[in-house]
């Protein structure tokens, strides 16, 4: 896979393109990574980039002339790639996006600063334009590296296990992880532990851990797994891959986080106070 990134802070892909999983695939030749700053593509002494938006306002626009040039020349080579802004006003990232272009032959990623971009280079060079969430980042860089980190790890060969990355939260089963734990066993009280710790065994490992019982021990993580995300993000469930058993688990669960003594659950969407 290869990957192109226009920006005007290349320098600050470069930690993040030497370590870790990503680090492993430029080593490897799984992708190829270029980067391209448009602030290389003007013509004028001062080397403009930015500048003021049309019908007045707060803030700078990035140029047309050097940004289409820097595109032009990312798409020089790589003829067949998808063309990505990254914006807020984009299309959400999902891991279904990202898992699609891991079958790309290339995809080249447009970061803007500034206000945005002038709106005739997406006319001209942009396939699609996408967001990484909803709150608000300077500039394009942090999401264009959300990106190539994403679709890097579903390549095949790029991490160590090959079920990793079908297994994680969101991979096959469309929940959130199971708890993890390590050695020690026994994990002494710290100095200074928060109230956090006062209600709950923050110490031990769950025994189903330590059985040796691995068909148990898949129930447990697979039981923990739908309690998590029916806590934490409900509206997951809907379209996850559940069987008909634990579809009633989780009624079980409504009907205990309705009328149970338990805390009350926020399940209704775009409920706030006000
Ligand atoms: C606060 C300024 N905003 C209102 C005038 C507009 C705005 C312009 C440019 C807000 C953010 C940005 C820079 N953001 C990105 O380049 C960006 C982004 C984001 O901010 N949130 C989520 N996903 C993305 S992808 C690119």
């Amino acid at each position: 896979m290869r990957f192109g990134v226009v920006t005007l802070f290349p320098e600050l892909l470069d930690a993040f393109l030497a370590a870790g999983v990503v680090g492993r695939a430029v080593k490897n030749s799984s992708i190829e990574v270029q980067l391209e700053n448009p602030r290389n593509h003007t013509v004028d002494g001062h080397r403009t980039v930015d500048d003021r938006p049309f019908g007045g306002g707060p803030g700078m626009v990035m140029k047309a002339e050097p940004l289409g040039r820097a595109i032009q020349a990312v798409k020089q080579s790589m003829p067949l790639a998808k063309t990505i802004y990254l914006s807020p006003q984009g299309r959400p990232l999902t891991q279904a996006m990202l898992r699609d272009w891991s079958k790309l032959p290339g995809i080249i990623l447009v970061a803007g600063r500034y206000e945005g971009i002038d709106e005739r280079v997406i006319q001209r060079h942009i396939d699609e334009e996408v967001s990484i969430g909803d709150y608000v980042l300077s500039g394009g860089e942090v999401a264009a590296m959300v990106i190539v980190d994403g679709v890097s790890r579903l390549l095949p060969g790029v991490l160590g296990h090959p079920d990793s990355a079908a297994e994680d939260s969101f991979g096959e089963d469309g929940l959130l992880d199971h708890p993890h734990y390590t050695r020690p066993e026994w994990l002494d009280d710290l100095e200074g532990a928060s109230d956090a710790t006062e209600h709950e065994d923050t110490r031990s490992v769950p025994a189903v851990l330590l059985s040796g019982d691995h068909k148990l021990i898949a129930q447990w993580r697979r039981d923990a797994a739908i309690k998590r995300t029916w806590e934490r993000r409900p509206e997951l469930l809907a379209n996850a891959t559940i069987s008909v058993a634990e579809r009633k688990q989780i009624e079980q669960l409504n009907r205990a986080g309705r009328d149970g003594a338990t805390e009350p659950q926020q399940v209704e969407k775009n409920e706030q106070d006000h």
